[in-house]
């Protein structure tokens, strides 16, 4: 076991909480749904029945109608904000009774992780067990998302919030912003006394985040309000492709497991539909990759992030088009002097190399394209980004998110936001393993 390897797994044993992990100490003190996922990769590698735990907890949270939530409070703190009491779930008539959370969710990973972890595991047999008692809920999961999240039956699903997409402060939102007045509100972020206030989203960007919360919150979290409502509504090319991946890792598993023919082509009928219109309305020839849609202004955000290639991850894209994209990911973002891959289009006004997710590298993102890029055959590209995601964190040490400019990696510290971050730790041990 290499030394960076231990380093990861000491990271992962500090962050784990009993039945679930944090992403990472101070900064997020609580179990976060897509977090939570790809830790169980890491996890299990190396300890098989904490991954587990990890899935079981996670999906304990689920609520009546299949929903599963983004943050899981677990306990009482006031190191984050917003927490359990803004966001207010059991406002929601099918919200959890057990467990308080947000009303908002984040990219379905879940059906990908059990694949993962079945691919991982030394005992097929007993993952496969596993698999068995947890399964049906994230189909239970994609059946939510598929009857209230696609109002156009579309096979498309919209998320409602940037913090459900996971690259919350992505520049994309920022023509989103401009659609929307909210109040000034006052609060007191938490966030800046953990981390540099220049790496994090400002202020304004804030007041968007919770007044959408609050029309949110006016309509008790329901669905159907949302979707009327909502400022915020768009089809995001990331959170699509990761339910798609999903399904069909759902559909795999099930054939191994043995009948469930009803699930099974219940999910090729959503998969079909979403691959069919993921293609003809999320392409945008002129960019050359996928964008997000903004459903509720009818127009398509036209920019390239590291969202627009991860269609690759799901086999999204016929070989001709993800030839294409490959190119521009490698001429864009692939210079000698940048590290694969910026989160956003470091040729655009709005990029910020050290910004959260307007700019810098995450890990999450890199090890979805470097499976996605190593699917269509191009493995030296796939080495190129395991190499790079390997050497920011060597470099750097097991941070959130990373400069894409090799030139301030040579200069001194280049890792941002929060250090031992969990799935920074737990995919770079899947990477190397
Ligand atoms: C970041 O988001 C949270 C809100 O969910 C925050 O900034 O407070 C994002 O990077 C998100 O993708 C991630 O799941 C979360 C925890 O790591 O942090």
């Amino acid at each position: 076991m290499t030394s960076l390897e231990k380093k990861a797994i000491e990271v992962l044993n500090k962050n784990w909480k009993d039945n679930f992990s944090i992403p990472c100490a101070n900064l997020y003190p609580f179990q976060w749904f897509w977090d939570s996922g790809l830790i169980a990769i890491g996890l299990a590698h190396f300890d098989m029945p904490k991954a587990e735990k990890e899935i079981v907890t996670l999906l304990d949270a689920q609520w009546g109608n299949g929903f599963i939530p983004h943050i899981i409070f677990h306990t009482e703190t006031d190191s984050y904000f917003p927490g359990a009491d803004f966001h207010h779930s059991s406002l929601h008539p099918q919200a959890s009774q057990k467990y308080r959370s947000t009303g908002m969710t984040q990219p379905p990973v879940t059906g990908f992780v059990l694949e993962e972890m079945y691919r991982i595991s030394t005992d097929k047999k007993a993952t496969l067990n596993f698999i068995k008692t947890v399964i049906d809920k994230v189909y239970f999961n994609h059946k939510y998302f598929y009857h209230n999240r696609d109002p156009k039956d579309e096979g498309l699903v919209y998320i409602y919030h940037n913090w459900e997409s996971g690259t919350d402060n992505s520049p994309m939102w920022d023509d989103v912003w401009k659609t929307m007045n909210p109040p000034e509100y006052t609060f007191e972020r938490r966030d800046t006394t953990h981390v540099d206030a220049s790496e994090r989203p400002s202020k304004r960007e804030y007041d968007h985040y919770l007044h959408i919360i609050e029309i949110a919150k006016e309509h008790k979290y329901n669905d159907a309000k949302i979707a009327e409502l909502s400022p915020f509504l768009v089809q995001d090319p990331l959170f699509n492709a990761i339910l798609i991946k999903s399904n069909k890792s759902l559909i795999k598993l099930y054939e191994l497991i043995g009948g469930h023919s009803d699930k099974i082509s219940q999910l090729q009928d959503w998969q079909n539909k979403a691959i069919t219109s993921f293609n003809a309305k999320l392409f945008d020839e002129e960019v050359g990759a996928y964008v997000h849609y903004d459903l509720r202004n009818e127009k398509p955000l036209r920019y390239l992030s590291s969202s627009s290639f991860s269609p690759l991850f799901a086999g999204i894209p016929d070989t001709e088009r993800a030839e294409a994209m490959i190119q521009i990911m490698l001429n864009k973002f692939g210079g000698d002097h940048q590290y694969l891959c910026a989160s956003f289009d470091p040729t655009s006004d709005r990029f910020n190399p050290k910004k959260y997710w307007r700019g810098p590298v995450w890990v999450n993102l890199n090890w979805m394209l470097y499976h996605g890029v190593s699917e269509y055959g191009y493995n030296d590209i796939a080495e190129r980004i395991k190499k790079d995601t390997i050497e920011i964190i060597e470099k750097n040490g097991f941070y959130e998110y990373f400069d894409s400019r090799k030139e301030i990696h040579e200069k001194g510290k280049a890792g941002y936001g929060g250090n031992d971050f969990s799935w920074s730790a737990a995919l770079l041990i899947d990477l190397i393993s």
